[in-house]
């Protein structure tokens, strides 16, 4: 299996969990996102929305990370990751669809106002309107341009943080009387929702967790697991998320995050 990932996407996290989960080893391929190695034809050919992960199994090509995981459910099924019954299998498609259509595009923009802009902003206006003009999705450019440009002071940004803090309500609810989000034992729908908690974390936006007391205890649940070790702390480099709590420093109390 080769794994074309990045060490802080989330997307890329959410399956290298799983596949840590399931004990499968991989070729590991990074790209530097912000090098714009996700426009490179031979990745478009892989992935043609030029997005991270992309996972090569028998020689296919799989894109969108919970697909990629509910492939690696089906192909490797031990140890089981969904649940037995056919309501609770509901309730994982629901939530990771949910993670997929609200709470991603909101941690793309929250992600780039505060984390990654500032790196940005020391290059050139060319190199960054190129960076732009590259994403294929007309709707990801438009609000990627938007942060770029104003950080947390974007038109889009106060809807995606409301949009984020949602999600995260939602889950603290799923969490009353049951310890993962969709039953007694772990499922994918966990493994879909722990990156976020986890940048929020690498954001220095504590309050985001702290203010959700069943997330809370749920995340350092989440975090014992030796999967946690190889699938997030393993990769990700104390300069990143050094890089990304000082931004994060510099604005959160501007934020409303409970
Ligand atoms: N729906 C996709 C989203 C993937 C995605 O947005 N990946 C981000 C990193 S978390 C990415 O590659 N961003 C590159 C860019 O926006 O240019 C999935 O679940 O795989």
């Amino acid at each position: 299996m080769q794994l074309y990932h990045n060490p802080m996407s989330t997307c890329s996290q959410k399956v290298r969990l799983v596949l840590a989960e399931k004990s499968l080893d991989f070729d590991s391929i990074i790209l530097d996102l912000q090098q714009g190695e996700q426009f490179k034809p031979d990745y478009l050919a892989l992935n043609p929305l030029a997005v991270v992960p992309t996972l090569v199994d028998d020689h296919q090509a799989m894109i969108e990370s919970t697909l990629i995981n509910e492939y690696l459910e089906e192909r490797y099924p031990g140890p089981a990751l969904t649940p037995s019954t056919a309501v609770e299998r509901h309730q994982v498609r629901l939530f990771t669809k949910v993670i997929d259509d609200v709470l991603h595009p909101a941690c793309g923009i929250i992600t780039y106002a505060i984390g990654i802009r500032p790196g940005l902003l020391r290059r050139s206006k060319a190199d960054i309107t190129a960076l732009i003009n590259a994403i294929p999705d007309p709707l990801r450019r438009r609000d990627r341009a938007q942060v770029i440009a104003k950080g947390v002071e974007a038109e889009n940004f106060d809807a995606a943080l409301t949009a984020y803090l949602t999600v995260l309500d939602q889950a603290e609810a799923r969490l009353n009387g049951q310890p993962y989000l969709t039953g007694s034992s772990v499922s994918l729908a966990d493994f879909a929702l722990l990156p976020y908690l986890i940048r929020l974390d690498h954001l220095a936006l504590y309050d985001g967790i702290e203010a959700r007391p069943l997330l809370s205890v749920w995340y350092n649940r989440m975090r014992d697991r030796p999967s946690y070790h190889d699938a997030v702390t393993a990769w990700v480099s104390t300069a990143a998320i050094g890089a990304f709590r000082a931004a994060g420093e510099q604005v959160r109390d501007q934020l409303k995050l409970g």
